[in-house]
């Protein structure tokens, strides 16, 4: 672990804390830009993870996060994770986690107040503007389910390429940018914006936690080379 590292970490009075898919790779959830697993061998997550296809398939779409869903009910979050919640536990107000991560890891692990930027893949929501029919509770068990009365169909309330981030998480996650002393950048390709854009308009000293390069490295303070849930409770520990 690189001394001038945990100094800035240990004199930060804010810590802004950017995951990314690598963040959870120990848990055993295969990152976004992972070979797919099986059966999505031969799709591009980023053609499938827009609304574009979901219209166009909507079972295909909906049997692929229903597959994302079954294997990430089966896994726990990692000694990362765990490292953040307990550091936000210690230190109440001193870090703000902002995460790309949809699959609510961060969230069982106990860190409360996470900014989750593109959603919760757990959780549903109506794909056209719901009518008073539309009720989710009584939608007809489908892949995907739907309304009954009108035909509206549910689907996972995460962000697809091409649609906005949810505003109040982003402008509490730029605020944290702005405000930060430090910024950890962990387990992110940084291809996906505008959050990897936050890693760039940082007012603190960024540091990058990935055992690979990212698009983001020339942006970086210090690079870490190494993995999130060896890395974190080393940088972490008071
Ligand atoms: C939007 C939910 C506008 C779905 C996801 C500039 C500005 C604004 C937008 C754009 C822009 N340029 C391009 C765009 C468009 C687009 C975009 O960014 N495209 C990219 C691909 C070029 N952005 C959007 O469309 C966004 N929306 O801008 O809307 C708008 C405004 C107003 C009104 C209407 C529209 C929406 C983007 C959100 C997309 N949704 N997820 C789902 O999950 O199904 S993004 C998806 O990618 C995941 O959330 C994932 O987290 C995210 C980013 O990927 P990474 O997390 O970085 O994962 P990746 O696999 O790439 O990398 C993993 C890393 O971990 C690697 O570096 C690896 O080395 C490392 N690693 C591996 N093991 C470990 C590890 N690190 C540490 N420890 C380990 N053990």
């Amino acid at each position: 672990m690189t001394d001038p590292v945990r100094h800035w970490v240990r004199s930060a009075s804010r810590i802004a804390v950017l995951t990314g898919a690598g963040m959870s790779a120990e848990s055993g959830v295969p990152t976004f830009r992972d070979a797919q697993t099986g059966l999505w061998a031969k799709f591009d997550p980023q053609q499938l993870a827009t609304e574009h296809a979901f219209r166009a398939n909507p079972k295909m779409v909906w049997d692929w996060y229903a597959f994302r869903r079954d294997l990430i009910a089966k896994v726990e979050p990692n000694a990362g994770h765990r490292a953040l919640a307990a550091f936000s536990r210690r230190h109440p107000g001193r870090l703000t986690l902002i995460t790309q991560n949809v699959d609510g890891l961060h969230q069982r692990a106990g860190s409360e107040g996470a900014l989750a930027l593109h959603g919760n893949i757990f959780e549903d929501k109506w794909l056209d503007t719901p009518g008073a029919c539309c009720n989710a509770d009584a939608a007809v068990a489908d892949t995907p389910p739907y309304c009954g009365r009108c035909g509206n169909l549910l689907r996972p309330a995460v962000v697809w390429f091409g649609e906005a981030l949810p505003a109040r998480a982003l402008a509490a996650a730029e605020a944290a940018a702005n405000e930060c002393d430090v910024m950890l950048v962990v387990g992110t390709s940084g291809v996906v914006y505008p959050a990897a854009g936050l890693a760039r308009t940082a007012a603190g000293k960024v540091v990058i936690i990935n055992p690979e390069p990212t698009e983001l490295d020339d942006a970086a303070d210090a690079v870490l080379r190494g993995r999130a849930a060896q890395l974190l409770p080393l940088l972490l520990e008071d």
